[in-house]
């Protein structure tokens, strides 16, 4: 056992660091307040291969792995959580078409959403099916040579932005989760529309909306997979973004411990740094701890993927565990800073509001707790 990133993986998270601090860290706090979205740094990652990391060469990826991705996720949420969602909307379409694709699609789709030409988004929830997949209501109906494809979808990050979307429908409804099947969609075609959500309390620079599909006409081309495979393609995809959501979070418990210590060691109360009041070091501990054990899970999950070896238990134990630390932590450093990390002049606001949405996506913390528990109890194994 090594707990040494090696060569390669030093190196790219230097330069996932250095992209990080000098191109994102300066327009941050702007891009959060605005709400701007920025194609033009999601398109630059895409230029640095970080959405490759999982992807063939053949297919314009590094194949530097799932560890490397956990080390680049980290890097970027560190600096702005919002963009780390870009990680998980490129490369989970990308992906899931190399594991369940045919040669001819990953030839077309991969390649320009690895390097960020198209921006990509996958649908999922929709307004009554959020952690209870199989109650989605989308339709997709075979006439002739295309899907008519009919139905919304929710909360999708990406939805006004996307140039293509990894879509979940049933094919057949009477077969329930056998029943439902995968699609890339062309978010440009008609039939298809989308509106922006209501603004949300954190990951601001990341949008997020709703879709329409209106007797959309979808290519039989475009099925990945086999029409009823969908529901296992999407817990597929599913268990590799929660990885990397998992990752978002350690990188944003990171700041928020890197900013504590920092002010911690400056502020003055009592003749004393605070620093050295044994409060605030309970806090701070508890931090290290705690990152430190959410970032050595989610690398054991990134490692068991490298080595193709089962690993959704691995995974759920990861996001759930990382999702909690970056709650502890956020509500740490507010505390720490006390009415500074209240006010938005300073970025521990930011990272509070953007830890609240690692207990909620890619399966919230109760849909890990109950894979990870009916596991345990013997109920339903999560490594199948
Ligand atoms: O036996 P079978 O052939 O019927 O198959 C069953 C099972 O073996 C069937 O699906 C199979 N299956 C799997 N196959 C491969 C289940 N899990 C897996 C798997 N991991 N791999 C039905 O299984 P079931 O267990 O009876 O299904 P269920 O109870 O309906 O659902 C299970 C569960 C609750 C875990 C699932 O629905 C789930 O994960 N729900 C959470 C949904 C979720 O994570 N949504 C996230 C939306 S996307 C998002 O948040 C984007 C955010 C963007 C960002 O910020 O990153």
């Amino acid at each position: 056992m090594d707990f040494d990133l090696n060569e390669e993986l030093q190196a790219i998270q230097h330069a996932a660091r250095e992209f990080a601090e000098k191109e994102v860290a300066p327009t941050v706090d702007k891009d959060d307040r605005e709400h701007r979205f920025r194609k033009d740094l999601v398109q630059k990652m895409g230029e640095l291969g970080f959405f490759g990391c999982v992807i063939p060469e053949e297919y314009e990826g590094t194949n530097s792995g799932f560890v490397s991705l956990v080390v680049i996720t980290e890097e970027l949420a560190r600096i702005h959580s919002s963009l780390r969602v870009a990680m998980n909307m490129q490369i989970g379409p990308a992906r899931t078409i190399v594991e369940y694709g045919n040669e001819e699609q990953k030839k077309r789709f991969v390649p320009k959403i690895v390097t960020a030409e198209w921006i990509s988004c996958f649908a999922i929830t929709e307004p009554d099916a959020g952690s209870d997949v199989a109650a989605m209501r989308t339709r997709a109906t075979l006439e002739g040579d295309h899907y008519v494809l009919n139905g919304s979808k929710t909360w999708i990050s990406n939805a006004q932005v996307a140039d293509v979307a990894l879509v979940y429908a049933y094919t057949d409804p009477e077969k329930k989760h056998r029943g439902i099947s995968a699609f890339m969609v062309d978010m440009h075609q008609p039939g298809v529309s989308s509106k922006p959500l209501a603004e949300k309390l954190g990951a601001n620079a990341s949008p997020t909306g709703e879709l329409f599909f209106d007797n959309c006409k979808v290519p039989k081309e475009n099925l990945i997979g086999k029409e009823g495979e969908g529901f296992k393609i999407c817990m597929a995809e599913l268990n590799h973004t929660r990885l990397s959501c998992g990752a978002g979070a350690v990188g944003v418990a990171r700041a928020c411990r890197e900013a504590s210590v920092s002010y911690a060691n400056q502020r003055v109360q009592f003749g004393q740094k605070i620093g050295e009041f044994q409060m605030i070091q309970d806090m701070i501990a508890q931090m290290v701890v705690q990152e430190d054990a959410a970032r050595l899970l989610l690398y054991r999950a990134g490692t068991l993927k490298d080595q193709g070896r089962p690993n959704n238990l691995e995974t759920s134990i990861a996001k759930y565990y990382a999702g909690e630390v970056v709650a502890y932590s956020s509500d740490c450093a507010l505390k720490i800073y006390g009415a500074y990390g209240y006010s938005k002049e300073y970025p521990v606001e930011r990272y509070f509001r953007d830890s609240r949405s690692y207990q909620i996506v890619e399966g919230s913390a109760n849909i890990q707790k109950l894979i990870i528990a009916q596991d345990a109890l013997g109920y339903r194994k999560a490594n199948r």
